[in-house]
């Protein structure tokens, strides 16, 4: 774990025989742990071990079936790893990866329906980097030693008899949390690794390929933050026009977000040491944590026992000190206001439905406007308000698709330019990839919410939402300017809209958007898209 790190050159396509020589059954101990916490009032979620969980006799027995998708990669529908073309162990697929693309650092991991959660976890995720000239043009580090690329993972273990870890991976969540927030950070597979550097700047490519967890990075020498020593140059989707700062509170990366980072070491001794530290609590809700209290953030109620990332120690060589180029690229302007008045607009509702016996249920509500509605109908109705008037403007939206199986309601126009508002109906941050290409994030825009007993029922919604902050919000709901860029996945905060422009182009089909969270993804936050060419759209009915 990772599996082999494939570097592509953009333009040049390649092809992929993915053969499925899986045997036996998931090396995973799948466990829901009968309670929250544990004698002590520990949660058990930050504790090694099955806590009196019992290994769920399914996923014990589950084949290894696959399907493989490219995450980020502009690929045509039919290699693109919809996540029901499946392959059996002994089984292959081989893909074809035009590779017409920016460079970008992407990921390949398996996408089989309904237990991504379990097959990712056990390991089936590796790193995939396209180049390409312009890339080379600003003399950026390409390869060993001054390119790392870094695959974040948290990760449970067995617990013998003795209390030493096994080894064996565990799953586990807990009767009050549906995602598992495993204690201990993995980097490319291992725990809390050292990373010996030269006194130089590093090129770091970084990915969060946690199943839920959401990291907030911050780095530290002893423990003031360091944060100055990073200036990131790239996203999920590449180069940014220009490098920024990360936040000030440190660089958030949710399930699947990636950050070209360039890291200065050159200005320290052999010997010395700076600690990459995590401060997001678990499940992430967007809530804030100061840089400098990073050393202390610990926290058994947060899910985070360990903060601790990995380490880099300065080991003797010369000193080479590399600024950022001052610009980077100019292929990334976001759409005019032209193009977003003429785009198509859609509205999907991220909601958590609440079940007493079982595992929350989470769906993409797609939503349609419903001005014939009856006063009967579970709705969702949008007020906007004129601050200096205070008139208010009323929308209202019927669910028109919930679930995976139901059927599609999003068919984009090749070629056309799309508005989507996600309209965040829940208490977390889902981080939300779209399939295809990349987007760039519009806006973020606070909201007040407000969900009726039994509003979000199996397919039906009810909601008020109103187009300003809720007084008790604290978050301050803006775009980070590391956000400027392309990606392929957005973080929806809670009390949050978040709108996107997405062109979807060159290829049509069946594609998928859901959240990336994978325990979400599987217990049906994901939903089918399917993009059409024009000249056939007058034949569909
Ligand atoms: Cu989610």
């Amino acid at each position: 774990m990772p599996g082999p790190t494939i570097e592509a050159e953009r333009g040049r396509a390649v092809r992929v025989e993915w053969l499925n020589e899986l045997e036996g059954t998931l090396p995973v101990a799948v466990t829901i742990a009968p309670a929250e916490t544990d004698g002590s009032g520990v949660p058990v979620q930050c504790l090694p071990g099955l806590s009196g969980g019992v290994a769920d006799p399914d996923t014990a027995a589950l084949p290894g079936y696959t399907v493989t998708h490219l995450h980020g990669g502009v690929t045509p529908a039919a290699y693109d790893g919809w996540t029901e073309n499946i392959s059996a162990p002994g089984q292959q697929a081989v893909s074809d990866y035009p590779m017409d693309q920016r460079a970008a650092l992407l990921w390949y991991h398996d996408h089989v329906m309904g237990v991504t959660r379990f097959t990712v976890y056990a390991g089936l995720a590796g790193l995939w980097i396209v180049r390409d000239q312009r890339e080379r043009d600003l003399d950026l580090a390409e390869g060993p030693p001054f390119e790392v690329p870094l695959l974040l993972q948290d990760r449970n273990f067995g617990q013998g008899p003795d209390g030493r870890l096994t080894g064996e991976l565990v799953h586990k969540t807990d009767p009050g949390t549906m995602e598992a927030f495993a204690p201990f950070t993995t980097v490319n597979g291992k725990v809390w690794p050292v990373l010996d550097v030269q006194p130089a700047t590093y090129r770091l490519r970084v990915i969060n390929g946690s199943n839920a967890r959401t990291f907030r990075l911050v780095l530290l020498r002893d423990s003031p933050p360091q944060l100055d020593r990073i200036t990131q140059i790239g996203t999920d989707g590449g180069l940014l026009r220009t490098p920024v700062a990360i936040p000030p509170q440190g660089l958030v990366l949710a399930s699947a977000q990636r950050a070209d980072l360039l890291v200065d070491f050159s200005d320290l001794e052999p010997g010395s040491e700076l600690t990459l530290v995590n401060t997001a609590r678990a499940p992430f809700d967007g809530s804030s944590f100061p840089a400098e209290s990073a050393s202390e953030a610990a926290d058994l109620d947060g899910l985070l026992p360990y903060p601790e990332v990995m380490r880099f120690r300065i080991v003797r060589g010369r000193s080479v000190r590399r600024r950022a180029p001052e610009w980077l690229a100019s292929d990334l302007g976001p759409p005019s206001a032209h193009e977003l008045t003429a785009a198509v607009h859609r509205a999907v509702a991220l909601a958590e439905q609440e079940l007493d016996d079982r595992p929350n249920v989470l769906t993409m509500r797609e939503l349609a406007a419903a001005p014939d509605r009856d006063a009967s109908e579970p709705l969702i109705t949008v007020i906007d308000r004129e601050a200096r008037t205070g008139a208010e403007t009323v929308t209202r939206f019927r669910t028109v698709a919930a679930h995976f199986e139901d059927t599609v309601t999003f068919f984009p126009t090749l070629g056309q330019l799309e508005v989507w508002q996600l309209i965040n109906l829940t208490g977390d941050t889902h981080p939300i990839h779209v399939h295809l290409n990349p987007f760039h994030v519009l806006a973020r825009r606070p909201i007040t919410v407000t969900v009726p007993e039994g509003g979000i029922g199996d397919r039906e919604t009810t909601a008020t939402v109103r187009l300003w902050q809720d007084p008790d919000d604290e978050l301050d709901h803006t775009i980070d300017a590391n956000e400027r860029g392309l990606h392929d996945t957005v973080r929806v905060n809670p009390k949050e809209i978040v709108e996107i422009a997405v062109r979807f182009e060159t290829f049509s089909g069946r594609y998928m958007y859901h959240c990336h969270i994978l325990e979400h993804e599987d217990r049906d936050m994901m939903r089918p898209i399917v993009v059409m060419p024009p000249a056939l759209m007058p034949f569909m009915s």
